[in-house]
């Protein structure tokens, strides 16, 4: 376990940690084992005594191993890092952890797809929920965002409902982890407000290439409240440092059956490697006047705050830098809740956040059994709690003295409430009055001037995909009326061309008008939706493959691994075989894998390593298709010295993204630019006709 540089954490962390190196096997209690691979029997063979209470004791736990997974956001991965708060926060509130710059806060983060149970793949069509436990000097404070700023409905009672319809069909399960299926765009064409959240699940943020990769967006308005209790309205954000990437469609195809685990692992090994990811976390800070002027309701979830009537302020950075010891015990059982606030910040009446603060505790209820769930260690504080709490399944905490109510006179009033602490959590006296009413606001009928604006404020390949995304689910709609609801009641509303390219797909009649109701957005067009906006400046725990084969010349690929390591990107060179191969001058070549095992889907650029072995290359079905795959998914190729033929060879063209070159030296800046730049989006037109 490495020691995180914060005494109350090492200490927490101390008390939760069996380290099992060097000590004996033992029952649950304690108990020293001197057999484990035999159960107590009459004879040799049996029959098995019951009074084994060391086979009692191992089976009545395994039996009990599994806890119900998460009704949505199932599959996830956790792990732990620091949050640092930049000056000048105070002006907004007076959270500790956002206002304490000597401190760093700990975190733990988890990330997750929502549609797929614990077992589905990872690069799926879905959103990615977005985690933050800050474990403060003032409590518990939990961020559980998206990576997508808005949401498919705008009230709670309706989240059952979404969610029964996106979850795979109830009579056979199916689809794991998709929403191209009926129930679900049943759904969004019955529910138009839906449609906004809808044109970004058909983006490719839906589609991230990695969770180093991704945005987070806190999704409500929430409310941060300062020393002198003014109170501003407010929208997180967290930007990472490693830019915005995704896949291409094929590539995230590809990639759920050849490696279902390939977000969960990339994030493990950046962190085993030391290349840490970091997001930057900001706000949008605004007040209630002038949420009042814009043509949207900042309590609807459905739409977002374009940056253009708030900037963002930054207000920390956090840095994930440990992986998990177990699991289980922290990824598993963590329990996050948007209800889990400190003093400094508030929530607002969004009526999506006000159903969310009662169902993530009744959730914890339910998976972990028991009330004591925050005296797991993952969930437990890091500052010293005095509750009057008692009793319970699984109680873990021993108290002293008699005092189990407030006020008592029994242990001088301890623990006692604080009237006199600044930092005592106290609600934000917002004023209210009217009736009691079951009823959708005026303000939150339009359903349509945003995934309009979103649209139109993307790249025209992103805007390509979106097109290419509702094509391809709608088509595996069954129902031909559930397709037409779609494309005339939903997408002909936010953009007639986009409706018209999908019915065309769908050899549906086009529509032509959208409906008198559609309105436009004050803001069109946001400069801070497209993926584009949010570039990486370095390369670091990038992945670059080497093919070699038998005459490989050996001195480029030392010059690649140096460059690699230099740019703290790994190179990994791959053979036929795991066996060495011999270089042009008769050395060893090491092999890191095998090119049928480690398939170009997991890489982000390739370089094909010259020698005096054209043959052997073409001759290689296997690298061949390595080399196309890698083209048609966009990505960097450079070509060394004879290598250069497989342009003709292989009908690719030379674009901006493929390189060739006698020398790595030559073209290694220019390599760099574009595998920061992930893909080359300009060769998409061009590869349609390569096989996929
Ligand atoms: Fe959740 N959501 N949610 N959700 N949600 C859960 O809590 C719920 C919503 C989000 O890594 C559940 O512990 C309701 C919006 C994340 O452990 C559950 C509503 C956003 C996670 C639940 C919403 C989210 C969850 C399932 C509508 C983005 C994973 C297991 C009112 C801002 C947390 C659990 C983790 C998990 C309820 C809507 C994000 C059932 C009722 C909007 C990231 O309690």
């Amino acid at each position: 376990m490495k020691k995180s540089n914060n005494p109350k954490i090492d200490q927490f962390e101390k008390e939760a940690y069996v380290d099992p190196k060097g000590k004996t096997l033992t029952s649950s209690l304690g108990v020293p084992v001197a057999d484990n691979q035999n159960s107590l029997k009459i004879n040799q063979t049996g029959p098995t005594l019951l009074e084994d209470f060391l086979l009692r004791d191992k089976l009545i736990h395994f039996d009990r191993e599994r806890i119900p997974e998460r009704v949505v956001h199932a599959r996830g991965v956790g792990a732990h890092g620091y949050f640092e708060a930049y000056e000048g926060n105070e002006k907004w509130t007076k959270a500790k952890f956002l206002t304490n710059t000597q401190n760093p806060t700990p975190i733990f983060v988890r990330i997750s797809t929502v549609q797929g149970g614990r077992g589905s793949a990872d690069v799926v069509r879905d959103v990615r929920g977005f985690s933050i436990k800050f474990y403060t000097e003032d409590g518990n404070y939990d961020l559980v965002g998206n990576n997508i700023p808005v949401f498919f409905i705008q009230d709670a009672i309706k989240f059952p409902d979404f969610v029964h319809a996106v979850k795979p069909e109830d009579p056979n399960e199916v689809p794991t982890g998709q929403s191209a299926h009926d129930t679900f765009w049943d759904f969004i064409s019955l529910n138009t407000e839906a449609s906004h959240m809808t044109t970004w699940v058909m983006s490719d943020r839906a589609i991230p290439r990695n969770l180093r990769s991704i945005q987070g967006f806190g999704v409500h308005t929430f409310r941060l409240i300062n020393k002198e209790n003014q109170a501003h309205l407010v929208k997180f954000h967290w930007t990472p440092k490693q830019g915005v990437a995704q896949v291409v469609w094929d590539e995230a195809l590809k990639l759920n059956g050849k490696d279902p685990d390939f977000h969960r692992r990339d994030l493990w090994d950046a962190i085993e490697r030391g290349n840490y990811p970091e997001w930057e976390l900001g706000a949008q800070i605004f007040t209630e006047e002038q949420a009042a002027q814009w043509d949207f309701d900042v309590l609807d979830a459905t739409k977002l705050v374009p940056e253009e009537l708030v900037p963002i302020t930054p207000l920390g950075k956090f840095t994930l830098n440990r992986n998990t010891d177990d699991f289980f015990a922290e990824t598993e059982q963590v329990a996050f809740s948007p209800a889990n606030i400190v003093s400094g910040i508030d929530f607002s009446n969004d009526p999506l956040l006000q159903g969310r603060l009662f169902s993530y505790t009744d959730t914890h209820l339910h998976r972990l059994g028991t009330a004591n769930f925050n005296q797991i260690p993952i969930n437990k504080p890091v500052c010293p709690f005095h509750t009057n709490r008692r009793g319970g399944y699984a109680n873990h905490e021993v108290y002293k003295g008699k005092a189990n109510y407030e006020p008592n006179s029994v242990d001088e009033n301890w623990p006692r409430e604080s009237t006199n602490d600044p930092h005592a959590f106290r609600t934000h006296p917002e004023q209210i009055e009217g009736s009691k009413l079951r009823i959708r606001p005026e303000s939150f009928a339009d359903h349509f001037s945003q995934a309009t604006m979103h649209y139109q404020s993307l790249a025209k390949h992103e805007q390509q995909h979106i097109k290419d995304a509702y094509a391809f689910e709608l088509s595996k709609v069954k129902a031909i009326e559930i397709r037409e609801r779609v494309v005339n009641e939903v997408l002909a509303n936010i953009d007639l061309d986009l409706a018209q390219f999908v019915a065309n797909e769908l050899g549906l009649d086009a529509p032509t008008k959208q409906s008198n109701s559609v309105k436009k957005a004050t803001v069109t067009k946001s400069d801070h939706l497209s993926t584009l906006a949010y570039p990486a400046s370095d390369i670091k725990q990038r992945k670059i493959a080497l093919l070699v084969h038998n005459g490989a010349n050996a001195s480029s690929i030392d010059a690649i691994k140096t460059w690699g390591d230099s740019e703290s990107a790994v190179v990994e060179v791959l053979a036929p075989n795991a066996a060495p191969v011999k270089s042009n001058d008769g050395k060893e070549i090491a092999v890191d894998g095998r090119q049928n095992g480690e398939p170009s889907v997991t890489y982000d650029a390739v370089v094909i390593v010259d020698g005096d072995n054209l043959d052997e290359f073409l001759n290689d079905g296997v690298a061949k298709h390595y080399v196309l795959e890698t083209f048609k998914h966009l990505k960097p190729i450079v070509l060394l010295g004879d290598k250069e033929a497989l342009i003709k060879e292989l009908n690719l063209t030379q674009d901006a993204a493929l390189f060739t070159s006698q020398s790595f030296k030559d073209v290694s800046d220019q390599f760099k630019i574009a595998i920061q730049n992930h893909r080359y989006w300009d060769r998409e037109d061009k590869v349609a006709s390569i096989p996929a």
